[in-house]
């Protein structure tokens, strides 16, 4: 058969790099295709979701920036400061977490999807029109964010003017400055160019970008305990493929981006710095759990425990 794959990121980007690699695994594996759909071949992430969920897609890699909209639970991945900035300890978390392995493919469940796996995609940064060192400099900035109310409540605390939109439109609205701010990975920010319409970037390190990838619920429980098999086999290749894929990748992009464009500015706040960010964290998660869904406790506490075991197994 052919299985088809929609993403929301471009083919040489990380989520393509994932697809591509698990295409790779399938069809070494079976005698099935995957044809790959990259981000604007089919609309916004939204519409991939959907017509994953109708059966239109058989895979789909959507970020639970989006997904929050649908699944509330998966806004956990909005309260800042929550995941840590070692990366051993962040991909410990990923490989072993419970709360994504046991807790959350039930809620995925319930919108005819079998999640596969979810990744990191790098540490988030913010690119702005004017420096940013402090929450006072995010004062009447128009921040676009992905579309959960989480993040909303994420950069209000941040003292910006949260505004959430679909991927498609930033670029645009960066340019004419009905947004001044956005945040990404470095990666991203390159290959989008995003730096080509702000001037600086600010690692407050409050988040590292999370993604997921699923399968039609339907046609995942219809396959042969055989082809079931492949696709947990590509699953798991293409995850360690991408893990190992990021290593260096930041540090790339921004050399990149400053070969690029010179006049860039680059800010790693200082601990001092960050505190006013990080003081936010608890209210953040205060609404996490107001709005996070029936399971928000559950899926919060066991993310904690995570977290926990992954920066003990890292020495940490
Ligand atoms: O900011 C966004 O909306 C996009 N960022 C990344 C890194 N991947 C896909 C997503 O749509």
């Amino acid at each position: 058969d052919t299985w088809r794959y929609a993403f929301e990121e471009a083919l040489e980007e990380v989520q393509g790099k994932y697809a591509q690699k698990f295409k790779e695994e399938v069809e070494a594996n079976s005698d099935h295709t995957v044809e790959l759909f990259p981000f604007g071949t089919l609309g916004e992430s939204a519409d991939i979701m959907e017509q994953a969920q109708s059966g239109i897609l058989q895979f789909v890699d959507q970020s639970p920036g989006f997904t929050g909209a649908l699944i509330p639970e998966a806004q956990v991945f909005f309260v800042p400061y929550l995941l840590p900035e070692d990366q051993d300890q962040l991909f410990s978390f990923f490989r072993n977490s419970k709360a994504i392995k046991e807790l959350f493919p039930p809620l995925y469940e319930a919108q005819g999807l079998e999640l596969l796996t979810m990744f990191p995609e790098g540490e988030v940064m913010m690119t702005t029109q004017e420096p940013v060192a402090s929450p006072e400099d995010l004062n009447e900035v128009k921040f676009r964010v992905m579309t959960n109310p989480l993040i909303v409540e994420s950069y209000q605390a941040f003292g910006a003017t949260p505004t959430p939109l679909p991927w498609g439109e930033v670029y645009g609205a960066m340019q004419t400055g009905i947004i001044q701010g956005q945040e990404n990975p470095a990666f991203f920010i390159e290959s989008t160019k995003m730096y080509e319409v702000s001037e600086h970037i600010t690692r407050a390190g409050h988040n590292n970008f999370t993604t997921a990838v699923m399968a039609n619920k339907e046609f995942y429980d219809g396959l042969s305990d055989e082809d079931k098999q492949v696709v947990q086999d590509a699953t798991q290749a293409a995850f360690d493929y991408i893990l190992d894929y990021q290593d260096g990748l930041t540090e790339e992009s921004l050399e990149k981006i400053m070969e690029a464009k010179p006049s860039m500015t680059i800010t790693e706040l200082s601990e001092e710095e960050r505190q006013p960010f990080r003081d936010t964290a608890e209210s953040v998660e205060a609404e996490y759990l107001e709005i996070g869904g029936e399971q928000a406790q559950a899926i919060l506490d066991q993310m904690k425990a995570d977290l926990e075991a992954a920066a003990g197994a890292s020495g940490g």
